[in-house]
């Protein structure tokens, strides 16, 4: 039983903050590692001790593990949790850790190897008697090798890079003379992204649905699931919404999904949190496409609907205590909803940094923020531009859907561009609040993305507007004359609610 009293989180951002509230709340000290442009970041100053581990570039400090490791020596910490993204996922990482004696927040070695390269996990799957998408189990050798298996097993085909996931690498071919150029579009992209130029095939499926069961597995044999997140919501490969329970399962079908999740988590010997993926295509048949060996971004749904705190289980199994709770016990109450902030360009997609001058979140009853920004925040162009993750519970979808609404329109983010007017969109859409929404959902709905003329509309009146709607959601009433509302806005509350319109709201829309 490995000893946890002090954690390193090697990461940054929202995700280094909500597995540091965990630590606090188990009582166990934390440690933060920055970077030179996160010198005052909220994360680094919100652990006990922080630690510079090298320049603004992640090359240079999120991702150096020999830095990592001297922080952890310098402080005495004696676990490392890695987030998501950056180390989490890194193998070799793992050893290092386990060669210091220190404890790995994650699964064990071994079991990224059998999961990290996208054909040895299929090839892992299929003996684990695994569905996955139809297609080859080694790279091809050569283009004329990618034509013949093309010919076997009929057009439309996906090339895609074996190296890693993620949407890298990655072709759609309709015709045979369309793959020539593909194959060659594949392969460099894949050695780019991966290092690795190997490439393999599979059956295309027209608009699957992205659904992912959260696994869960100690050290004392103990492998369950926790349902699914549906998150077909996504733009080039990056989600923007994801939801539990799925609109499109049925109890048949998340147990069905659940048991293939566990068997596949079994047969690398998982130990940990970590989510196995799958395609859903229209006639409801599941494929296994990978496996996540990590917490993801998109955990709070399930810690909503099954009460529980995956950070927390993920410390006790790795300091190899068992997971305390059977199958039998998962919970799967209400619904729960995510939608992921980014500070982008609301045209263009680009990420957005810059300063944050203004920002209130929403107050409520079963809404939760994960983020790592305040008034006064910089976003660094260095990395991810996910600014915060809106998580509520309802106790049922529409409820949820409500909610959301709800808590969008009284978050204020001023000073740089946010995708929060997206949000809205979406959850004004039919098709969306019917749950009739595949991976292409965001493609066939270009509405959602095309700009808006809004009038320009003042910052320092949107916020102050934005405190009256939530004093008067919270029942107080009329602020003071102090908060600087009487003047710009009128002087009650429906108006002010009123002036808080989205469009108006999302001042970062400007005229184009
Ligand atoms: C596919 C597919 C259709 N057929 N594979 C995109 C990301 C990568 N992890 C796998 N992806 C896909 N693989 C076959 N054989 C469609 C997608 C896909 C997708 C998958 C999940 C979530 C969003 C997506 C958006 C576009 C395409």
């Amino acid at each position: 039983m490995a000893r946890i009293a002090k954690v390193l989180v090697a990461n940054r951002g929202e995700i280094a903050v909500r597995v540091m509230r965990t630590c606090k709340e188990l009582g166990l000290k934390t440690v933060a590692v920055y970077s030179e442009a996160d010198r005052t970041a909220l994360h680094a100053r919100f652990a006990d001790e922080a630690i510079c581990i090298g320049p603004a570039p992640s090359r240079q400090s999120y991702l150096v593990a020999d830095n990592i490791l001297g922080a952890a020596k310098q402080t005495g910490a004696d676990a490392i949790h890695p987030g998501y993204g950056f180390l989490s996922e890194n193998a070799s990482f793992v050893r290092a850790c386990d060669k210091a004696g220190i404890t790995f927040i994650g699964p064990p070695a071994s079991a990224m190897d059998a999961m990290g390269e996208k054909t040895r996990a299929r090839s892992n799957m299929m003996k684990a008697g695994v569905p996955v998408v139809p297609g080859s189990v080694e790279p091809f050798k050569d283009a004329q090798e990618a034509h013949a298996y093309a010919l076997k097993i009929g057009f439309p085909v996906m090339l895609k890079a074996a190296g890693g996931g993620g949407g890298k690498g990655m072709r759609r071919v309709d015709r045979i003379e369309d793959l020539d150029a593909a194959w060659r579009a594949a392969r460099s992209e894949a050695m780019s992204a991966f290092g690795n130029d190997s490439v393999y095939m599979e059956k295309f499926l027209d608009q699957p649905h992205h659904v992912e069961i959260q696994v869960f597995a100690d050290m004392h044999g103990n492998c369950i699931h926790l349902n699914e997140r549906e998150c077909s919501a996504q733009r080039r490969n990056q989600k923007v919404v994801e939801e539990t329970p799925s609109p499109i399962l049925t109890p048949q079908m998340r147990a069905a999904m659940g048991e293939v999740a566990v068997k596949a988590a079994k047969a690398v010997n998982y130990v940990g949190a970590g989510t196995i993926e799958f395609l859903v295509d229209s006639s409801r048949n599941f494929y296994f496409l990978e496996m996540n060996t990590r917490l993801q971004v998109e955990h709070p749904v399930t810690e909503a609907t099954c009460g529980r705190d995956l950070v927390w289980d993920q410390i006790r199994v790795a300091a190899g205590q068992p997971l305390g709770y059977t199958q039998a016990e998962v919970e799967l109450r209400g619904h729960a909803i995510e939608c992921r902030l980014y500070a982008e360009d609301p045209r263009t997609f680009l990420p957005s940094p810059g300063d944050i001058s203004r920002l209130r979140w929403p107050v409520g009853a079963h809404i939760r923020i994960d983020s790592a920004v305040a008034e006064g925040s910089v976003v660094s162009r260095f990395y991810d531009p996910m600014i915060a993750k809106l998580t509520v519970w309802g106790p049922d979808r529409p409820a949820a859907l409500r909610r959301m609404r709800e808590a969008l329109r009284e978050t204020v983010v001023l000073g740089i561009e946010t995708n929060l007017a997206f949000h809205l969109r979406v959850l004004a859409e039919p098709d969306f609040l019917r749950g009739d929404f595949s991976t292409r959902y965001i493609d066939v709905h270009p509405a959602l993305t095309e700009p808006v003329e809004i009038p320009e509309a003042d910052s320092q009146a949107i916020a102050a507007a934005a405190a009256v709607h939530a004093a008067a959601a919270l029942g107080r009433g009329q602020p003071s004359a102090a908060d600087g509302v009487a003047g710009s806005t009128g002087s009650t509350t429906s108006q002010a609610a009123d002036f808080v319109s989205p469009w108006r709201r999302a001042a970062s829309w400007r005229r184009a």
